[in-house]
């Protein structure tokens, strides 16, 4: 997996993959070429039976600044609707495998949304986020305004996408934003330390724990919850119900393989 702006590690501990963005200069902006390669990135650890978790990480000063605001300045709607940007999003939306941001320092617009797409932030406390894309002209494109609306209610969302004021990780924890903020020095390491907590439940129960946690945001609650029970009783069908079970009757501890 070599790419241009992305390092990918497959095992970067146990089972646990990391992504790190790797346009440092340009604060990690995200031109169509390095959303493209976290699309193929992503798809190629879904399918990789070793990988159960995946760490998408920028640097200690940018998680990611934004959109390349340089590569989009110039294009008109027709340029956007064939540059197909959407779909490239829609497909890392559709990971199935428990994805979590590390975020840093900027984490603003589309960046801000790449952390908002993962199922959980960790951040330092240098993190910032932020919807600016209303200073430049436009409105958050990703996903901005309904995961965050959803993420941290309409007040606050409207505030943020309206004025496009950055909070510091303080308030996005104190929003419900992010997972929890730990010094800089240890972020990435505590991303890595939750994943690998994850990493040693049953790959297939937190695939369909994400998805059903992830219909809970796009359904009503009948068919979140019929959702939900098919989703428990499918898991009957795994190996590693009955190696859970069993460990549990035995006392001893579970050897989950993802089958
Ligand atoms: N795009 C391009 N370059 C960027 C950038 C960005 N978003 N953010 C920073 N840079 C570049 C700067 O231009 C500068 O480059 P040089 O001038 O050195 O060549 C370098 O990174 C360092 O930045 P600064 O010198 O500005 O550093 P400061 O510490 O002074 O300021 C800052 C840091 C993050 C506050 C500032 O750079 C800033 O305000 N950046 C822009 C933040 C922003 O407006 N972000 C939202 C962008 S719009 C879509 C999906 C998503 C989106 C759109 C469509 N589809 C699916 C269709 C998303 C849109 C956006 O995110």
């Amino acid at each position: 997996m070599d790419f241009q702006y992305i390092k990918v590690d497959p095992q970067a501990k146990k089972n646990i993959a990391l992504i790190r963005l790797n346009r440092p200069k340009e604060l990690n902006a995200l031109n169509l070429q390095l959303m493209g390669e976290i699309r193929d990135a992503l798809h190629t650890l879904d399918e990789d039976d070793r990988v159960r978790v995946i760490v998408i990480a920028g640097n200690e000063r940018a998680f990611a600044a934004g959109a390349d605001i340089k590569e989009m300045a110039g294009k008109d709607a027709i340029d956007m609707l064939k540059a197909d940007q959407f779909s490239t999003w829609d497909q890392i939306r559709k990971t199935r495998k428990p994805l979590i941001a590390a975020v840093s320092g900027f984490a603003l617009g589309g960046g801000c949304e790449l952390a908002m797409t993962c199922d959980m932030i960790v951040a330092s406390e240098t993190a910032r986020f932020g919807q600016p894309e209303i200073k430049i002209g436009v409105m958050p494109g990703a996903g901005g305004t309904q995961r965050l609306a959803r993420a941290v209610g309409k007040v606050r969302a409207m505030e943020m996408v309206l004025t496009g004021k950055f909070i510091t990780a303080e308030e996005a924890l104190q929003y419900g934003l992010i997972n929890r903020i730990v010094p800089v020095e240890l972020y990435l390491r505590e991303a890595l330390r939750l994943a690998a907590e994850i990493a040693e439940m049953a790959p297939l129960a937190a695939q369909l724990a994400k998805e059903s946690i992830r219909a809970a945001f796009n359904t009503g609650l009948d068919e979140g919850l019929r959702f939900e029970r098919k989703n428990f009783y499918l898991l009957f069908a795994s190996k590693d119900q009955k190696e859970g079970m069993q460990a549990f009757v035995e006392k001893r501890k579970a050897q989950f393989r993802g089958e």
